[in-house]
């Protein structure tokens, strides 16, 4: 990307998330306070917000109305505290069940992933999204000031608010980016809505996907079920025309504040927290799994992997040691409490079967970490596991990468995981519903010499590097807003 200015850098920009990028506490004393959340976008794109006056619209994470009026304050607080403006939308209570848990988690969530046996089309649910896109919308509609906003509308809850503005007559730029992957025609055919999906997306004016793959699968529906669009192109960016209006179609592979992890790597706080894991686990290779509780990331297809391991190769028995930790996600979806369950059990069983005097194989964390502790498990961490069955990137294996300072950890990456699309060459590559073919990627990463180890880990931190949090915000923004594509750089994808 070159660093030709141009004006689209000057127009207000407003983000809507389903979420605001804010975290909400009460004080001993009862009061409300927000916290700036810490993910690589709010980090990516305050500063964006900050430098062109921006507002960030999404719901704050409570329903309950009397909290409404003691958080319009807080929000005014965190205003002139960070910067730039939060629009919160409050929704009732009884939308957010079946808008949040059950279209956006029952429905996209396990179709998009392909696996539609476990969604429930429950019309109460299609309903309740249309609803609370038509509400963002609205709420979007009166914060607009000038044609020349730029609106950037993010991920899967929030599909159908390009519509909702156009009948609004918003005539706005909109991009739209969906981080999770876009299924193949045969599954996204069987969506009870499919028609108003596709429909609805081709009323943003950019939309985004997070590599070609996806991008294929979507310009594949449109070409299959909408006879008279056809998508257009060569490169990064197609183009068609619909209804008269230019809509661009694209892929930006997202990524993570690449530096800030290097550096929070090197840091004295890590190294001492590296030292004391280290002398947890004297086996000789340690195995780092980090997931959010999601039946997405393979996780009990990883732990089979690791008893077949140990099961075809008992020369790796206490030498191996393998670290899961999993995130607490969407609780209230009894799928994921099942799924907790399941992975517990497996993990029992594994460690009921191998331990050890002195050894035990899989240490289990149920938990969030933060920053120190997670930067130190991935730089003591010899080998990553990253097997989802599907992501639309997964930032854990590009996070993994970056704090590996020292150059000689091994990336065990799933072919399914939108990162494998930049990173392949010089990752291991599985498939992760072949236990075998993991099990022998681990036998194989624990007896890969220094020098592969060191050559693969520059070539793939050179790629995360380069294409980091920072680059992916500007190349998106340029793409939606700037008519100078040549300003776009190549893809490694
Ligand atoms: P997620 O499904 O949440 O994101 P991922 O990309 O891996 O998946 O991001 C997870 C984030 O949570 C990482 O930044 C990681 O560091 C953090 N995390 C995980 N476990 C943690 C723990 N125990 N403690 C603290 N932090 C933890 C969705 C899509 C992905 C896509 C992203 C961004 O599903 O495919 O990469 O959005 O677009």
């Amino acid at each position: 990307i070159t660093n030709k200015t141009n004006n689209s850098q000057k127009n207000r920009l407003i983000i809507v998330s389903n979420r605001l990028p804010i975290v909400l506490s009460k004080d001993n004393k009862g009061r409300w306070q927000a916290e700036q959340g810490s993910g690589g976008l709010i980090t990516a794109l305050a500063p964006v917000l900050k430098n062109r006056g921006g507002l960030w619209i999404g719901w704050p994470g409570t329903s309950r109305a009397h909290d409404k009026k003691a958080l319009e304050s807080v929000f005014t607080r965190a205003a002139g505290d960070f910067g730039y403006t939060f629009e919160p939308v409050f929704l009732p209570e009884s939308l957010v069940n079946a808008y949040y848990f059950g279209f956006s988690n029952q429905v996209l969530w396990p179709l998009f992933h392909d696996l539609q046996t476990r969604c429930d089309f429950s019309p109460d649910y299609w309903n309740a999204y249309q609803k609370v896109n038509e509400i963002f919308a609205r709420t979007i509609a009166q914060n607009i000031k000038s044609q020349d906003d730029h609106i950037w509308v993010h991920d899967y809850h929030l599909m159908g608010v390009g519509q909702a503005l156009r009948k609004l007559h918003a005539t706005a730029k909109i991009g739209y980016f969906l981080h999770i992957p876009f299924p193949p025609l045969d599954i996204f055919l069987k969506l009870p809505w499919r028609f108003q999906i596709l429909e609805s997306l081709l009323c943003y004016d950019m939309i985004g996907f997070q590599t070609q793959r996806d991008r294929r699968n979507f310009v594949q529906c449109v070409h299959a079920m909408l006879n008279h669009i056809r998508i257009k192109g060569r490169g990064q960016v197609l183009s068609t025309q619909v209804n008269g209006r230019m809509v661009r179609v694209g892929n930006f592979p997202i990524s993570i504040d690449y530096n800030e992890f290097a550096k929070k790597a090197g840091t004295r706080a890590v190294e001492k927290r590296v030292d004391e894991i280290r002398a947890v686990f004297p086996s000789d290779h340690l195995i780092l799994g980090v997931d959010r509780l999601d039946y997405s990331k393979g996780i009990p297809e990883r732990l089979l992997a690791f008893r077949n391991a140990l099961q075809r190769y008992p020369e790796l028995e206490k030498k191996i040691s393998m670290v899961q930790i999993v995130v607490p996600s969407r609780q209230r979806i009894p799928e994921y409490e099942n799924l907790k369950h399941e992975i517990e059990q497996l993990i029992s069983e594994i460690n009921g079967t191998f331990t050890r005097p002195g050894w035990v194989p899989i240490h289990y964390l149920y938990q969030g970490v933060d920053r120190t502790e997670l930067t130190a498990l991935y730089r003591a961490a010899d080998i990553a596991l990253v097997t989802p069955l599907k992501d639309g990137m997964n930032l854990v294996a590009k996070e993994y990468c970056a704090s590996n300072i020292h150059l000689d950890g091994v990336l065990i990456l799933s072919e399914f995981a939108g990162a494998s699309s930049q990173l392949y060459k010089h990752a291991l590559l599985v498939n992760p519903h072949d236990i075998e073919g993991i099990a022998d990627a681990i036998n194989q990463a624990c007896h890969m010499g220094l020098d592969e180890r060191k050559k693969r880990m520059r070539a793939l931190r050179k790629i995360v590097k380069k294409t980091d949090i920072y680059w992916w915000v500007d190349t998106f923004l340029k793409a939606v807003f700037s008519h100078d594509l040549d300003t776009l750089g190549p893809l490694e994808d």
